[in-house]
């Protein structure tokens, strides 16, 4: 190991309980790469820590997939 970390924050603005936290938190989880996941409710947003093979670009598409859709 030891690739590049990077930490991204996404705004989200469909996180509204702590139901979407989960799912999110769990899916993201999934997604290989992916060291860390902080999504908040309060500030409709998701923080993530990862590394290859995971890529933001994967990431955006993962929330979009499930009707997470990041906010530009
Ligand atoms: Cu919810």
């Amino acid at each position: 190991m030891g690739g590049i970390m990077s930490t991204v924050t996404y705004s989200v603005p469909n996180i509204n309980c702590g139901h979407c936290v989960h799912t999110i938190t769990t899916e993201l989880k999934e997604l290989a790469g992916v060291q860390e996941v902080k999504a908040s409710a309060e500030t409709k947003s998701v923080e993530v820590r990862f590394e290859a093979p995971a890529t933001s670009a994967a990431i955006e598409a993962l929330l979009a997939e499930i009707h997470y859709p990041v906010a530009k």
